[in-house]
């Protein structure tokens, strides 16, 4: 059986990392049987990142290559009736949210002095001292080193929220007055989509990006509707 290593539910989310929410409705989607082991260190997958898996005795990490791996070895048709340029549209999207997007959201919790504080105490309060007093600021140190790497961090608070609110209208459009991307039926890249807009809608970050979310309707609703369809334990969206 597959094995999927991530943390705990946490932040109003079914997880707090979008992509460890992305890969288990794709699991979810795929209808194979899988556990979740509870891990909350990244360092212990083989990527370095999570979420991850093991399955057949391999360890592999990427929510994408996951996805590409469920595939090609299980037969899995996540696109299923899908034309190929929708198939492409759904891939960009995927990588508008998962490669930008994305980082957006880490800089609204690690570097706005409010939600780290309260990101701080979830992720590493139970920590020992001296840990708890040591690896949060390296970690915050280190994912503003990837801010920067990857770009986004070398733009000021105002340009990063603006380029993400892009973003956020951008998929608004995409999803239209849909029930998912393509219709009635989620598809892959609605796993993708609602990993990320669950992380800034159902956080519990006050930040011109959620604020940005919320002032789209179908989005909103569009989170509702996937969170009911795939974690209807979690009850409807906090706020
Ligand atoms: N491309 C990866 C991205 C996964 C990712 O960035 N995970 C974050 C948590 S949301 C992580 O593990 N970060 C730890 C780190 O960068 O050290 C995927 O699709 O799974």
């Amino acid at each position: 059986m597959i094995i999927l290593f991530q943390p705990p539910p946490g932040l109003g989310a079914a997880n707090p990392s979008p992509f460890c929410i992305k890969l288990e409705v794709l699991l979810k989607m795929s209808e194979l049987p899988y556990k979740i082991k509870i891990e909350g260190n990244p360092g212990k997958g083989p990527t370095g990142k999570i979420p991850f898996i093991k399955d057949k005795k391999n360890m592999m990490g990427d929510s994408g290559l996951i996805q590409r791996y469920l595939e090609n070895e299980y037969k899995v048709d996540f696109d299923a009736g899908l034309t190929d340029r929708q198939k492409a549209d759904g891939l960009a999207y995927s990588r508008l949210a998962d490669e930008h997007l994305y980082w957006a959201v880490v800089y609204s919790r690690w570097m706005e002095d409010e939600n780290w504080a309260i990101l701080k105490k979830i992720f590493f309060g139970k920590l020992p001292i001296p840990l708890r007093w040591i690896i949060p600021g390296i970690a915050r140190k280190e994912l503003g080193k990837a801010l920067h790497g990857h770009g986004i961090g070398r733009h000021n608070r105002e340009t990063i929220y603006a380029l993400a609110g892009e973003d956020l209208t951008a998929i608004s459009g995409f999803i239209g007055d849909r029930k998912f991307a393509f219709g009635d039926e989620p598809k892959a890249v609605d796993a993708a989509l609602y990993g990320h807009l669950s992380g800034i809608i159902d956080a519990p970050f006050d930040t011109p990006l959620k604020r940005a979310a919320l002032s789209h309707d179908n989005l909103v609703a569009y989170n509702a509707r996937m969170r009911a369809r795939f974690f209807p334990e979690l009850g409807a969206p906090p706020g």
